[in-house]
């Protein structure tokens, strides 16, 4: 598939309708950090869709006469929300091109989060796939003929044009987005499910989310990437990222859990290295992330339980663990690990499969 390919040109022969999806959030394991050109990563990435931490949107569209600008009105919990529009009006002219339908129409998207705003959860992998799901639906009403493949090929394009890591929020529980020479398929323009099977170990796998800091973002994922041009190991970080995707492939497919650890963490820790490396440089952890971690580490040696943790570009924890343990990891992480977070907020995910129609 080219972007060509993704071009639609549907007259628009509906007059008005609604549609409803959700889009859950992922964790990336082999994670994106640094991007070319049009939203395409500087090297690929795979992450575990969550069930529970998602974006639930609505879009009501109907006909209008004047066609020469986008024209919607944005709700946030059943509120207009004026400052989220900018995002929503430049995701609209990125995506023009293949969607030329959408300025026949004005819009009201109306869009919710399950989980709290401002939680240092980032909603924009979440929102930008639910509003792409809608916008397919859309299309595919305007052209009953396009096939389930392209449907969700399409979505994950377009998500990815909101925001990079949104397309692997699309269909499937494990996503690989970026070209890959061992995975057949892999595509920069869109995230696909991982083409083989999952080894059980990694069935109902876990993921509680420890709210550390629950604060505006210090560095937004923009900016980030950005710091990835002329950084003095990008080079090096982008084909150990192709390594690591090889390796966690594997793993996936064996199940061989203390591998998995081992990627998954040096994964985290390797994109905050990027960042304490840039010029201007950041520290994105928090005196309380590494408590975390540290405890974390000390209590997978006493027990062996093959727990892990990931991180995002914030210093929120994701504890990763399989399902078989989860008695035994909740009461340590009530025990021991509640204290290092905000009010004691955490989150309790699991992995799931994609986003849903409503
Ligand atoms: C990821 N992150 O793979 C990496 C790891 C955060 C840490 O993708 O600029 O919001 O919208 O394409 O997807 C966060 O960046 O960036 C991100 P844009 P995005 O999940």
């Amino acid at each position: 598939m080219s972007e060509k390919d993704f071009i639609a040109n549907h007259p628009a022969t509906i007059e008005n309708g609604n549609f409803q999806w959700s889009a859950p959030s992922n964790i990336a394991l082999v994670k994106y950090w640094g991007k070319k050109a049009n939203q395409i990563p500087a090297n690929p990435s795979i992450s575990f869709t969550l069930n529970n931490c998602k974006t639930i949107t609505k879009l009501a569209f109907a006909k209008k006469t004047e066609t020469g600008n986008f024209s919607f009105d944005l709700l946030f919990e059943g509120k207009p929300k004026e400052d989220f529009k900018p995002k929503i009006q430049k995701f609209l002219e990125r995506i023009e091109v293949y969607c030329p339908y959408l300025k026949q129409y004005h819009l009201t998207i109306d869009t919710e989060n399950t989980f709290p705003h401002s939680s240092g959860i980032a909603s924009s992998a979440s929102g930008m796939a639910a509003l792409s799901m809608n916008i397919m639906s859309l299309e595919k009403a305007l052209n009953p003929e396009m096939s389930e493949e392209y449907f969700y090929q399409k979505a994950s394009f377009l998500a990815r044009l909101g925001s990079g890591s949104a397309c692997r929020s699309v269909k499937g529980s494990v996503v690989v987005w970026g070209n890959h020479a061992e995975i057949e398929g892999s595509s920069d323009l869109f995230g696909v499910a991982l083409p083989t099977k999952i080894h059980d170990n990694f069935s109902n796998y876990q993921d509680t989310i420890l709210l550390v800091d629950k604060g505006e973002k210090q560095v937004s994922s923009t900016v980030g990437h950005d710091l990835m041009h002329n950084h003095p190991f990008a080079e090096q970080r982008f084909a150990q990222a192709h390594e690591n995707l090889s390796a966690i492939k594997t793993v996936l497919e064996t199940g061989n859990l203390e591998d998995f650890i081992k990627i998954v963490e040096s994964e985290a820790l390797t994109l905050h290295t990027m960042m304490m490396t840039s010029m201007p440089y950041f520290i994105l952890m928090k005196p309380n992330t590494l408590e975390i971690i540290n405890r974390i580490w000390k209590f997978r040696n006493e027990t062996n339980i093959p727990i892990c943790f990931t991180l995002d570009a914030g210093a929120n924890v994701h504890v990763l663990y399989p399902e078989n343990v989860r008695a035994t990891v909740l009461q340590f992480i009530k025990d021991e690990l509640l204290g290092y977070c905000q009010n004691g907020q955490y989150i309790c995910d699991v992995i799931g499969t994609g986003s849903i129609q409503l």
